[in-house]
Protein backbone atom coordinates (compact mmCIF):
# COMPACT_ATOMS: atom_id res chain seq x y z
CA UNK A 1 0.00 0.00 0.00
CA UNK A 2 0.62 3.41 -0.22
CA UNK A 3 1.20 5.65 3.04
CA UNK A 4 2.39 9.19 2.77
CA UNK A 5 1.55 9.53 6.14
CA UNK A 6 3.11 7.37 8.54
CA UNK A 7 6.87 8.43 7.89
CA UNK A 8 7.29 11.53 10.46
CA UNK A 9 11.34 11.31 9.89
CA UNK A 10 12.81 9.63 7.42
CA UNK A 11 15.51 8.55 9.77
CA UNK A 12 13.11 5.70 10.02
CA UNK A 13 14.16 4.17 7.21
CA UNK A 14 17.69 3.38 9.27
CA UNK A 15 16.89 2.79 12.75
CA UNK A 16 13.82 0.46 11.84
CA UNK A 17 17.12 -1.36 11.66
CA UNK A 18 17.97 -1.30 15.37
CA UNK A 19 15.88 -3.39 16.47
CA UNK A 20 14.91 -5.38 13.32
CA UNK A 21 18.75 -6.46 12.45
CA UNK A 22 21.35 -4.29 14.87
CA UNK A 23 24.47 -6.84 13.83
CA UNK A 24 23.63 -7.22 10.43
CA UNK A 25 25.93 -5.29 8.14
CA UNK A 26 25.00 -2.01 6.71
CA UNK A 27 27.98 -1.06 4.90
CA UNK A 28 30.93 -2.78 2.83
CA UNK A 29 33.23 -1.42 0.81
CA UNK A 30 37.36 -0.47 0.62
CA UNK A 31 36.09 2.28 3.42
CA UNK A 32 35.11 -0.31 5.74
CA UNK A 33 32.43 -1.90 7.49
CA UNK A 34 29.51 -0.72 9.62
CA UNK A 35 26.67 -3.10 10.94
CA UNK A 36 23.17 -0.94 11.63
CA UNK A 37 23.64 -0.82 15.47
CA UNK A 38 27.12 0.87 14.98
CA UNK A 39 25.78 3.03 11.91
CA UNK A 40 22.96 4.56 14.00
CA UNK A 41 25.06 5.23 17.06
CA UNK A 42 27.42 7.47 15.07
CA UNK A 43 24.39 9.00 13.01
CA UNK A 44 23.53 9.68 16.81
CA UNK A 45 26.54 11.53 17.36
CA UNK A 46 26.62 13.39 14.55
CA UNK A 47 22.62 14.65 15.49
CA UNK A 48 23.81 15.14 18.47
CA UNK A 49 26.82 17.24 17.55
CA UNK A 50 24.65 18.93 15.16
CA UNK A 51 22.37 19.90 17.85
CA UNK A 52 25.34 21.39 20.13
CA UNK A 53 26.90 23.53 17.75
CA UNK A 54 23.42 25.38 17.66
CA UNK A 55 21.11 24.88 14.08
CA UNK A 56 17.74 25.50 14.17
CA UNK A 57 14.98 23.14 12.97
CA UNK A 58 15.15 23.30 9.24
CA UNK A 59 18.63 24.95 9.41
CA UNK A 60 20.48 23.57 5.83
CA UNK A 61 23.61 21.35 6.44
CA UNK A 62 25.98 21.32 3.82
CA UNK A 63 27.45 18.04 2.74
CA UNK A 64 30.45 17.57 0.36
CA UNK A 65 31.08 13.86 0.57
CA UNK A 66 32.33 10.63 -1.22
CA UNK A 67 30.63 7.18 -0.48
CA UNK A 68 31.95 6.25 2.81
CA UNK A 69 29.95 5.17 6.35
CA UNK A 70 30.53 8.93 7.23
CA UNK A 71 27.93 9.88 4.68
CA UNK A 72 24.67 7.90 5.56
CA UNK A 73 25.50 8.79 9.06
CA UNK A 74 26.08 12.20 9.00
CA UNK A 75 22.83 12.52 6.82
CA UNK A 76 20.42 10.60 9.08
CA UNK A 77 21.96 12.30 12.25
CA UNK A 78 20.87 15.57 10.63
CA UNK A 79 17.62 14.32 9.63
CA UNK A 80 16.49 13.10 12.46
CA UNK A 81 17.98 15.52 14.51
CA UNK A 82 15.57 18.02 12.87
CA UNK A 83 17.89 19.78 10.41
CA UNK A 84 18.46 19.34 6.31
CA UNK A 85 21.47 18.29 4.90
CA UNK A 86 21.85 19.50 1.11
CA UNK A 87 23.78 16.80 -0.92
CA UNK A 88 26.54 18.79 -3.00
CA UNK A 89 28.13 17.16 -6.03
CA UNK A 90 31.54 16.55 -4.96
CA UNK A 91 32.61 17.20 -8.71
CA UNK A 92 31.54 21.15 -7.83
CA UNK A 93 34.03 23.57 -8.55
CA UNK A 94 34.25 26.49 -5.86
CA UNK A 95 32.36 29.04 -8.09
CA UNK A 96 29.61 26.92 -8.01
CA UNK A 97 30.39 25.48 -4.64
CA UNK A 98 30.35 29.25 -3.24
CA UNK A 99 26.68 29.42 -4.90
CA UNK A 100 25.24 26.32 -3.47
CA UNK A 101 26.18 27.45 0.11
CA UNK A 102 25.43 31.42 -0.25
CA UNK A 103 22.24 29.78 -1.70
CA UNK A 104 21.37 27.17 1.03
CA UNK A 105 22.25 29.56 4.01
CA UNK A 106 24.23 26.52 5.32
CA UNK A 107 26.20 27.62 8.67
CA UNK A 108 28.02 24.33 8.68
CA UNK A 109 29.63 21.78 6.06
CA UNK A 110 30.90 18.36 6.11
CA UNK A 111 33.51 17.53 3.47
CA UNK A 112 35.62 15.02 2.51
CA UNK A 113 39.18 15.54 3.38
CA UNK A 114 40.11 15.16 -0.30
CA UNK A 115 38.06 18.05 -1.67
CA UNK A 116 38.71 20.52 1.29
CA UNK A 117 40.80 22.93 -0.36
CA UNK A 118 37.85 23.61 -2.24
CA UNK A 119 36.18 25.68 0.58
CA UNK A 120 39.50 27.57 1.58
CA UNK A 121 38.96 30.73 -0.40
CA UNK A 122 34.96 30.88 -0.31
CA UNK A 123 33.58 34.15 0.57
CA UNK A 124 30.32 35.51 0.99
CA UNK A 125 28.61 32.63 2.56
CA UNK A 126 27.32 31.98 5.94
CA UNK A 127 29.72 29.16 6.54
CA UNK A 128 30.71 28.62 10.33
CA UNK A 129 32.44 25.88 10.61
CA UNK A 130 33.85 23.33 8.66
CA UNK A 131 34.06 19.07 9.32
CA UNK A 132 36.16 16.91 7.89
CA UNK A 133 35.93 13.21 7.53
CA UNK A 134 38.35 10.58 5.60
CA UNK A 135 41.62 12.63 6.39
CA UNK A 136 43.49 15.61 7.58
CA UNK A 137 41.48 18.67 8.54
CA UNK A 138 44.05 21.13 7.55
CA UNK A 139 42.57 24.70 8.35
CA UNK A 140 39.30 22.94 9.38
CA UNK A 141 38.17 20.73 11.95
CA UNK A 142 38.70 16.41 12.38
CA UNK A 143 35.40 15.19 12.88
CA UNK A 144 36.89 12.93 15.62
CA UNK A 145 36.98 16.06 17.25
CA UNK A 146 33.27 17.44 16.38
CA UNK A 147 31.97 14.19 17.12
CA UNK A 148 33.70 13.64 20.87
CA UNK A 149 32.09 12.77 23.90
CA UNK A 150 28.60 12.50 22.13
CA UNK A 151 25.86 10.20 22.60
CA UNK A 152 25.08 7.28 20.62
CA UNK A 153 21.46 7.52 21.06
CA UNK A 154 19.87 10.30 19.71
CA UNK A 155 15.93 11.47 20.57
CA UNK A 156 14.26 12.06 17.31
CA UNK A 157 12.81 15.66 16.51
CA UNK A 158 9.29 16.05 16.08
CA UNK A 159 8.94 16.54 12.62
CA UNK A 160 6.24 15.61 10.28
CA UNK A 161 5.88 13.75 6.84
CA UNK A 162 5.87 17.16 5.41
CA UNK A 163 8.47 18.95 6.72
CA UNK A 164 11.19 19.48 4.65
CA UNK A 165 13.82 16.79 5.25
CA UNK A 166 16.61 17.10 2.67
CA UNK A 167 17.53 19.04 -0.29
CA UNK A 168 19.68 18.29 -3.43
CA UNK A 169 20.59 20.44 -6.89
CA UNK A 170 19.61 20.55 -10.28
CA UNK A 171 21.23 21.88 -12.41
CA UNK A 172 18.44 23.91 -14.56
CA UNK A 173 17.72 25.47 -18.03
CA UNK A 174 18.82 28.78 -16.56
CA UNK A 175 22.26 27.52 -15.81
CA UNK A 176 21.62 28.16 -12.07
CA UNK A 177 20.76 25.17 -10.03
CA UNK A 178 18.04 25.15 -7.95
CA UNK A 179 17.41 23.56 -4.52
CA UNK A 180 15.30 20.86 -4.88
CA UNK A 181 13.08 20.67 -1.44
CA UNK A 182 12.33 16.73 -0.38
CA UNK A 183 10.00 16.35 2.32
CA UNK A 184 10.22 13.44 5.20
CA UNK A 185 7.84 10.69 3.58
CA UNK A 186 9.62 11.35 0.31
CA UNK A 187 12.16 8.48 0.67
CA UNK A 188 9.55 5.95 2.43
CA UNK A 189 7.13 6.61 -0.82
CA UNK A 190 10.20 5.67 -3.41
CA UNK A 191 10.20 2.14 -1.41
CA UNK A 192 6.75 1.71 -1.37
CA UNK A 193 6.77 2.53 -5.01
CA UNK A 194 10.03 1.40 -7.23
CA UNK A 195 10.92 -0.14 -4.03
CA UNK A 196 8.59 -2.23 -3.74
CA UNK A 197 7.25 -3.39 -7.25
CA UNK A 198 10.29 -3.32 -9.74
CA UNK A 199 13.91 -3.87 -7.36
CA UNK A 200 12.24 -6.05 -5.03
CA UNK A 201 15.42 -6.17 -2.71
CA UNK A 202 15.74 -9.15 -0.46
CA UNK A 203 17.57 -8.83 3.36
CA UNK A 204 20.94 -11.24 1.71
CA UNK A 205 20.99 -8.79 -1.12
CA UNK A 206 24.55 -6.17 -1.55
CA UNK A 207 23.68 -3.41 -3.60
CA UNK A 208 26.32 -1.52 -5.31
CA UNK A 209 25.69 1.34 -6.71
CA UNK A 210 28.36 3.26 -9.29
CA UNK A 211 26.13 6.39 -9.57
CA UNK A 212 27.27 8.11 -6.01
CA UNK A 213 25.04 9.30 -3.07
CA UNK A 214 24.63 13.02 -4.02
CA UNK A 215 22.92 11.46 -7.19
CA UNK A 216 19.15 10.78 -6.20
CA UNK A 217 19.74 7.30 -8.24
CA UNK A 218 22.18 6.31 -5.93
CA UNK A 219 20.72 7.82 -3.27
CA UNK A 220 17.51 5.76 -3.97
CA UNK A 221 20.44 2.27 -4.18
CA UNK A 222 22.55 2.73 -1.66
CA UNK A 223 20.46 3.93 0.88
CA UNK A 224 16.97 3.87 0.69
CA UNK A 225 16.07 0.81 -0.92
CA UNK A 226 19.12 -1.38 1.11
CA UNK A 227 17.85 -0.09 4.56
CA UNK A 228 14.24 -0.40 3.49
CA UNK A 229 14.83 -4.26 3.92
CA UNK A 230 17.75 -4.44 6.28
CA UNK A 231 20.00 -5.29 3.37
CA UNK A 232 23.60 -4.65 2.78
CA UNK A 233 25.59 -1.27 0.40
CA UNK A 234 28.81 -1.71 -0.88
CA UNK A 235 30.35 2.16 -1.39
CA UNK A 236 32.72 2.73 -3.17
CA UNK A 237 34.91 6.06 -2.81
CA UNK A 238 37.06 7.71 -5.64
CA UNK A 239 37.07 7.30 -9.46
CA UNK A 240 34.18 4.63 -10.63
CA UNK A 241 36.48 4.10 -13.37
CA UNK A 242 35.64 0.40 -15.31
CA UNK A 243 38.79 -1.52 -13.55
CA UNK A 244 37.66 -0.41 -9.87
CA UNK A 245 34.23 -1.00 -10.45
CA UNK A 246 35.03 -4.57 -11.73
CA UNK A 247 37.54 -5.17 -8.66
CA UNK A 248 34.85 -3.82 -6.74
CA UNK A 249 32.70 -6.73 -7.92
CA UNK A 250 34.75 -9.77 -7.52
CA UNK A 251 35.94 -8.81 -3.78
CA UNK A 252 32.84 -7.71 -2.45
CA UNK A 253 30.00 -9.90 -4.38
CA UNK A 254 27.54 -7.50 -4.95
CA UNK A 255 24.09 -9.03 -5.98
CA UNK A 256 22.31 -5.69 -7.08
CA UNK A 257 24.05 -3.17 -9.58
CA UNK A 258 22.79 -0.01 -10.54
CA UNK A 259 24.65 1.78 -13.40
CA UNK A 260 24.13 4.14 -16.12
CA UNK A 261 24.26 3.61 -20.32
CA UNK A 262 27.82 5.04 -20.14
CA UNK A 263 28.88 3.01 -17.31
CA UNK A 264 27.45 -0.24 -18.88
CA UNK A 265 29.47 1.07 -22.41
CA UNK A 266 32.80 1.52 -20.42
CA UNK A 267 32.76 -2.10 -18.58
CA UNK A 268 31.53 -3.86 -21.75
CA UNK A 269 34.53 -2.39 -23.44
CA UNK A 270 37.07 -2.32 -20.34
CA UNK A 271 39.99 -4.69 -21.45
CA UNK A 272 40.06 -8.19 -19.47
CA UNK A 273 36.05 -8.10 -18.63
CA UNK A 274 35.37 -11.43 -19.87
CA UNK A 275 37.99 -12.86 -17.66
CA UNK A 276 36.50 -10.54 -14.43
CA UNK A 277 33.80 -12.93 -11.82
CA UNK A 278 30.77 -11.16 -11.95
CA UNK A 279 28.63 -13.84 -10.95
CA UNK A 280 27.63 -12.44 -8.12
CA UNK A 281 25.00 -10.66 -9.86
CA UNK A 282 21.61 -11.28 -9.51
CA UNK A 283 19.82 -8.20 -11.17
CA UNK A 284 21.35 -4.71 -12.75
CA UNK A 285 19.55 -1.66 -13.17
CA UNK A 286 20.01 0.81 -15.73
CA UNK A 287 18.21 4.58 -15.79
CA UNK A 288 18.93 8.54 -17.31
CA UNK A 289 19.52 7.50 -20.77
CA UNK A 290 18.47 4.91 -23.36
CA UNK A 291 20.70 1.64 -23.39
CA UNK A 292 21.45 0.90 -26.98
CA UNK A 293 20.54 -2.63 -27.96
CA UNK A 294 24.38 -3.28 -28.30
CA UNK A 295 25.00 -2.87 -24.99
CA UNK A 296 22.24 -4.35 -23.47
CA UNK A 297 23.48 -7.56 -25.25
CA UNK A 298 27.15 -7.05 -24.67
CA UNK A 299 26.26 -6.97 -20.72
CA UNK A 300 23.93 -10.23 -21.10
CA UNK A 301 26.26 -11.84 -22.78
CA UNK A 302 28.82 -10.83 -20.30
CA UNK A 303 26.67 -11.59 -16.76
CA UNK A 304 23.85 -13.65 -18.20
CA UNK A 305 21.73 -10.42 -16.80
CA UNK A 306 19.76 -8.27 -18.64
CA UNK A 307 19.69 -4.67 -17.06
CA UNK A 308 16.31 -3.24 -16.55
CA UNK A 309 15.92 -0.12 -17.79
CA UNK A 310 14.03 2.99 -15.86
CA UNK A 311 13.74 6.71 -15.46
CA UNK A 312 13.27 9.42 -12.79
CA UNK A 313 14.36 12.83 -11.54
CA UNK A 314 15.42 14.46 -9.04
CA UNK A 315 12.44 16.07 -8.58
CA UNK A 316 10.68 13.02 -8.02
CA UNK A 317 13.71 11.61 -5.97
CA UNK A 318 13.81 8.32 -7.68
CA UNK A 319 12.12 5.68 -10.59
CA UNK A 320 8.94 6.71 -12.46
CA UNK A 321 9.19 5.39 -15.10
CA UNK A 322 10.63 1.34 -15.34
CA UNK A 323 10.82 -2.04 -17.12
CA UNK A 324 10.47 -5.31 -14.94
CA UNK A 325 12.42 -7.79 -14.61
CA UNK A 326 9.09 -10.25 -16.28
CA UNK A 327 8.63 -7.02 -18.91
CA UNK A 328 11.52 -5.46 -20.61
CA UNK A 329 10.81 -3.57 -23.90
CA UNK A 330 14.13 -2.50 -25.06
CA UNK A 331 14.08 1.25 -26.02
CA UNK A 332 11.29 2.07 -23.95
CA UNK A 333 12.14 3.82 -20.53
CA UNK A 334 8.91 1.41 -18.81
CA UNK A 335 5.90 1.51 -17.82
CA UNK A 336 4.47 3.66 -14.92
CA UNK A 337 5.89 2.68 -11.79
CA UNK A 338 2.82 1.91 -9.26
CA UNK A 339 2.29 4.69 -6.89
CA UNK A 340 2.49 7.34 -10.27
CA UNK A 341 0.32 8.44 -12.75
CA UNK A 342 2.41 9.48 -16.21
CA UNK A 343 0.32 11.85 -18.58
CA UNK A 344 0.99 13.00 -22.56
CA UNK A 345 -0.20 16.42 -22.87
CA UNK A 346 0.35 18.71 -26.05
CA UNK A 347 0.93 22.13 -26.12
CA UNK A 348 -2.89 23.41 -25.23
CA UNK A 349 -2.35 21.05 -22.01
CA UNK A 350 -4.49 18.12 -23.23
CA UNK A 351 -3.98 14.62 -22.84
CA UNK A 352 -3.09 13.22 -26.09
CA UNK A 353 -3.94 9.48 -27.21
CA UNK A 354 -1.84 6.61 -27.50
CA UNK A 355 0.95 6.15 -30.13
CA UNK A 356 1.32 10.50 -30.56
CA UNK A 357 3.60 12.40 -28.97
CA UNK A 358 3.57 14.22 -25.88
CA UNK A 359 5.05 16.05 -22.97
CA UNK A 360 5.33 14.20 -20.02
CA UNK A 361 3.41 15.20 -16.72
CA UNK A 362 3.93 12.89 -13.50
CA UNK A 363 2.59 12.45 -10.03
CA UNK A 364 2.91 10.61 -6.84
CA UNK A 365 4.11 11.44 -3.15
CA UNK A 366 7.64 11.26 -3.58
CA UNK A 367 7.57 14.64 -5.66
CA UNK A 368 9.32 17.49 -4.64
CA UNK A 369 6.88 20.74 -3.86
CA UNK A 370 9.49 23.58 -4.69
CA UNK A 371 12.65 25.16 -5.68
CA UNK A 372 13.80 26.80 -2.40
CA UNK A 373 13.63 30.42 -3.07
CA UNK A 374 12.48 30.28 -6.79
CA UNK A 375 8.75 31.37 -7.21
CA UNK A 376 9.06 31.43 -10.95
CA UNK A 377 10.94 27.78 -11.99
CA UNK A 378 8.53 26.32 -8.96
CA UNK A 379 5.67 27.44 -11.00
CA UNK A 380 6.89 26.39 -14.30
CA UNK A 381 7.77 22.73 -12.73
CA UNK A 382 5.20 21.70 -10.36
CA UNK A 383 1.85 22.77 -11.63
CA UNK A 384 -0.65 21.28 -8.88
CA UNK A 385 0.37 18.04 -8.12
CA UNK A 386 1.44 17.10 -11.32
CA UNK A 387 4.94 17.66 -12.39
CA UNK A 388 6.11 19.03 -15.71
CA UNK A 389 8.76 16.82 -16.95
CA UNK A 390 9.86 18.51 -20.54
CA UNK A 391 10.46 15.44 -21.42
CA UNK A 392 8.57 14.38 -24.55
CA UNK A 393 7.75 10.40 -25.24
CA UNK A 394 5.14 8.41 -27.64
CA UNK A 395 3.30 5.63 -25.34
CA UNK A 396 2.48 2.25 -26.74
CA UNK A 397 0.73 -0.78 -24.99
CA UNK A 398 1.33 1.25 -21.46
CA UNK A 399 4.96 1.10 -22.48
CA UNK A 400 6.79 4.74 -22.53
CA UNK A 401 9.64 5.54 -25.26
CA UNK A 402 11.42 8.90 -25.00
CA UNK A 403 11.09 11.61 -28.19
CA UNK A 404 13.45 13.97 -26.91
CA UNK A 405 13.08 17.10 -24.76
CA UNK A 406 10.37 19.53 -24.90
CA UNK A 407 13.03 22.62 -24.58
CA UNK A 408 16.74 21.60 -25.49
CA UNK A 409 18.24 20.31 -22.26
CA UNK A 410 19.81 16.84 -23.20
CA UNK A 411 21.78 14.39 -20.31
CA UNK A 412 25.20 13.54 -21.33
CA UNK A 413 26.61 10.55 -19.10
CA UNK A 414 23.12 10.46 -17.55
CA UNK A 415 23.54 14.11 -16.64
CA UNK A 416 21.60 17.15 -17.77
CA UNK A 417 23.22 19.37 -19.85
CA UNK A 418 21.60 22.91 -21.73
CA UNK A 419 23.88 23.41 -24.73
CA UNK A 420 23.42 27.39 -24.22
CA UNK A 421 25.13 27.48 -21.19
CA UNK A 422 28.33 25.50 -22.36
CA UNK A 423 28.17 28.13 -25.37
CA UNK A 424 27.98 30.75 -22.92
CA UNK A 425 30.81 29.69 -21.10
CA UNK A 426 33.01 28.94 -23.90
CA UNK A 427 31.81 32.69 -25.25
CA UNK A 428 33.70 34.01 -22.18
CA UNK A 429 36.83 32.92 -22.45
CA UNK A 430 39.36 35.08 -23.37
CA UNK A 431 40.66 33.49 -26.76
CA UNK A 432 37.04 32.93 -27.61
CA UNK A 433 35.38 35.30 -30.84
CA UNK A 434 32.53 33.03 -31.31
CA UNK A 435 31.35 29.50 -29.99
CA UNK A 436 28.13 27.30 -31.13
CA UNK A 437 27.53 24.41 -28.67
CA UNK A 438 25.16 21.66 -30.38
CA UNK A 439 23.24 18.04 -29.03
CA UNK A 440 23.82 15.07 -31.44
CA UNK A 441 22.76 11.49 -31.05
CA UNK A 442 25.44 8.78 -31.48
CA UNK A 443 25.47 5.65 -33.22
CA UNK A 444 24.31 3.92 -30.08
CA UNK A 445 21.79 6.20 -29.18
CA UNK A 446 23.29 8.43 -26.32
CA UNK A 447 23.97 12.00 -26.88
CA UNK A 448 27.31 14.21 -26.51
CA UNK A 449 28.10 17.36 -27.37
CA UNK A 450 30.20 19.29 -29.96
CA UNK A 451 31.66 23.02 -30.32
CA UNK A 452 32.38 24.80 -33.22
CA UNK A 453 34.10 27.64 -32.29
CA UNK A 454 36.26 30.45 -33.92
CA UNK A 455 38.85 32.10 -32.10
CA UNK A 456 40.18 36.03 -31.86
CA UNK A 457 43.22 34.74 -33.31
CA UNK A 458 43.17 33.42 -36.60
CA UNK A 459 44.54 29.78 -37.76
CA UNK A 460 45.52 29.21 -33.80
CA UNK A 461 43.04 26.17 -33.29
CA UNK A 462 44.54 23.03 -32.07
CA UNK A 463 44.42 20.16 -29.46
CA UNK A 464 46.01 22.15 -27.10
CA UNK A 465 42.96 24.89 -27.14
CA UNK A 466 40.83 22.27 -27.20
CA UNK A 467 41.96 21.21 -23.87
CA UNK A 468 42.38 24.32 -22.58
CA UNK A 469 38.61 24.81 -23.80
CA UNK A 470 36.94 22.02 -22.51
CA UNK A 471 38.94 22.44 -19.15
CA UNK A 472 37.35 26.19 -18.80
CA UNK A 473 34.08 24.39 -19.34
CA UNK A 474 34.97 21.76 -16.55
CA UNK A 475 35.70 24.42 -14.11
CA UNK A 476 33.17 26.66 -15.01
CA UNK A 477 30.55 24.67 -15.29
CA UNK A 478 30.51 20.92 -13.92
CA UNK A 479 33.12 18.20 -15.09
CA UNK A 480 30.38 16.36 -17.62
CA UNK A 481 29.21 19.68 -19.44
CA UNK A 482 32.45 20.17 -21.27
CA UNK A 483 32.28 19.38 -25.17
CA UNK A 484 33.59 16.05 -26.17
CA UNK A 485 34.19 17.04 -29.75
CA UNK A 486 35.46 20.85 -30.68
CA UNK A 487 35.94 22.04 -34.64
CA UNK A 488 37.64 25.43 -35.02
CA UNK A 489 36.31 27.58 -38.02
CA UNK A 490 37.53 30.76 -39.17
CA UNK A 491 34.34 31.62 -38.62
CA UNK A 492 30.08 30.85 -37.68
CA UNK A 493 28.07 30.60 -40.58
CA UNK A 494 24.72 32.89 -40.26
CA UNK A 495 21.34 33.19 -40.85
CA UNK A 496 20.07 36.06 -42.88
CA UNK A 497 19.21 37.92 -39.57
CA UNK A 498 22.92 37.77 -38.34
CA UNK A 499 22.31 35.17 -35.81
CA UNK A 500 24.43 32.02 -35.76
CA UNK A 501 23.46 29.79 -37.72
CA UNK A 502 22.77 26.14 -36.15
CA UNK A 503 21.96 23.57 -38.32
CA UNK A 504 24.84 25.09 -40.66
CA UNK A 505 27.75 24.90 -38.51
CA UNK A 506 28.65 21.43 -38.78
CA UNK A 507 28.17 20.94 -41.87
O1 LIG B 1 16.68 8.79 -14.60
C1 LIG B 1 17.24 9.62 -13.89
O2 LIG B 1 17.95 10.50 -14.38
C2 LIG B 1 17.07 9.62 -12.37
C3 LIG B 1 17.17 10.80 -11.72
C4 LIG B 1 16.99 10.83 -10.36
C5 LIG B 1 16.72 9.71 -9.66
C6 LIG B 1 16.64 8.53 -10.29
C7 LIG B 1 16.83 8.48 -11.66
C8 LIG B 1 16.76 7.17 -12.32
Amino acid sequence: GFDKTGHPNCSAVLWDNLDRNPDKLALTGPAGEMTYAELCAQAARWGNAFRAFGLSRGERVALFLDDTPAYPAAFFGAVRAGFVPVLLNTLTAPELLQFYLADSGARIAVCEADFADRFSALKDTALERVVVVNGHAGAFEEAANFLEGYSATLDCADTGPDDMAFWMYSSGSTGRPKGIVHLHHDMAYTQQSFGAHVLRLRPDDICFSVPKMFFAYGFGNSVTFPFAVGATTLLLPGRPDPQRVLEAIETFRPSVFFGLPTLYTALCHAEGVSRRNLSSLRQCMSAAEILSGEIFQAWKDLTGLAPIEGLGSTEMLHVYLSNTAEEQHLGAAGKAVPGYEVELRDADGKPVPSGEDGVMYVRGHSSAPCYWNRPDETAETMRGDWLYTGDRFVERDGFYYFQGRADDLVKVSGQWVWPLEVERCLNDHVMVREAAVLAHEMADRRMTLSAVIALKETGAGGQDQAKILQDHVKTQLLPHKYPRRIVFVEALPKTGTGKIDRQGVLK
